[in-house]
């Protein structure tokens, strides 16, 4: 089994299954040893909670990784979410670019909206950061309504892998897009979208694509794990902010095998 070390470089929502509470469980249960580097810390995530408590960790993140350097300490992948902030932004961009090993992949999920909306607090400003940073990617995880924001100049020339990219009755589906071609994943769409989900596939994506598997292979399997934590939380309504995917993660190695 390959062992990498990956760093994830995202917010922390205290409550609400997102981010870097899902994308720790899901890297390490992947069987990688998996860093974190947390630009903001949240109550909760912004998606139906009333405004949550937040505290701003942007001020410190470039001289954490020059401790990180100092160490001699390196990334095999660094996976970029959720940032909350411009400053934050910049600084994932300095830290793509100083902090990946020789090799090393920078895979960026421009998490900034989702049902043709950006999420509560960013702007015209933080889409235009963002576009800067998916620049410096070699592999975009967006959604479609983060691939409408950013426009075909930011995603052109880096492979793409395109989340909810087919959409009709029932049905929804991935599209991987590289200098090879265009390869679609279509599925049973289940429910009525739940938040995080975007973030529970960028980190099985990420692991599994870690492990050595090819990527239309890991954005498949991490399509149908989405599919299946969705399935495991559907029938609970009290359970509307997240999905309940810890008692599936024993799963995922299987689905991985
Ligand atoms: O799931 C994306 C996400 C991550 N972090 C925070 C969020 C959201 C989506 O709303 O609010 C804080």
């Amino acid at each position: 089994m390959t062992y990498k070390r990956i760093l994830t470089i995202q917010d922390i929502s205290c409550v609400g299954q997102c981010s870097t509470t899902v994308a720790l469980p899901v890297l390490s249960a992947l069987g990688h040893e998996t860093c974190i580097l947390p630009t903001m810390v949240l109550s909760t995530h912004t998606g139906g909670f009333g405004r949550p408590v937040v505290q701003r960790l942007d001020g410190r993140l470039l001289e954490t990784a020059a401790h990180w350097r100092e160490n001699g300490i390196f990334f095999d992948a660094i996976l970029v979410g959720y940032l909350g902030s411009i400053p934050a932004v910049e600084a994932a961009g300095e830290i793509l670019k100083t902090m990946l090993a020789p090799g090393g992949l920078a895979i960026v999920d421009p998490a900034m909206g989702d049902n043709g909306r950006l999420y509560a607090g960013f702007d015209g400003d933080y889409v235009a950061a963002v576009g800067r940073l998916c620049a410096q990617a070699d592999i975009l995880l967006p959604n479609r309504t983060e691939a409408e924001l950013l426009g075909e100049k930011a995603l052109a020339g880096r492979t793409l892998v395109l989340t909810g990219a087919v959409d009709s009755p029932g049905r929804t589906g991935i599209l991987l897009r590289t200098r090879e071609g265009e390869r679609t994943y279509v599925h049973d769409r289940i429910g009525g979208g739940f938040h995080g989900t975007g973030d529970l596939f960028a980190a099985v994506f990420t692991g599994v694509l870690m492990q050595g598997k090819e990527a239309f292979d890991a954005a498949r399997i991490a399509a149908d794990f989405v599919k299946l934590c969705i399935e495991n939380t559907v029938a609970d309504p009290a359970h509307w902010y997240g999905v309940r995917f810890e008692p599936v993660l024993t799963k995922l190695a299987e689905m991985v095998k």
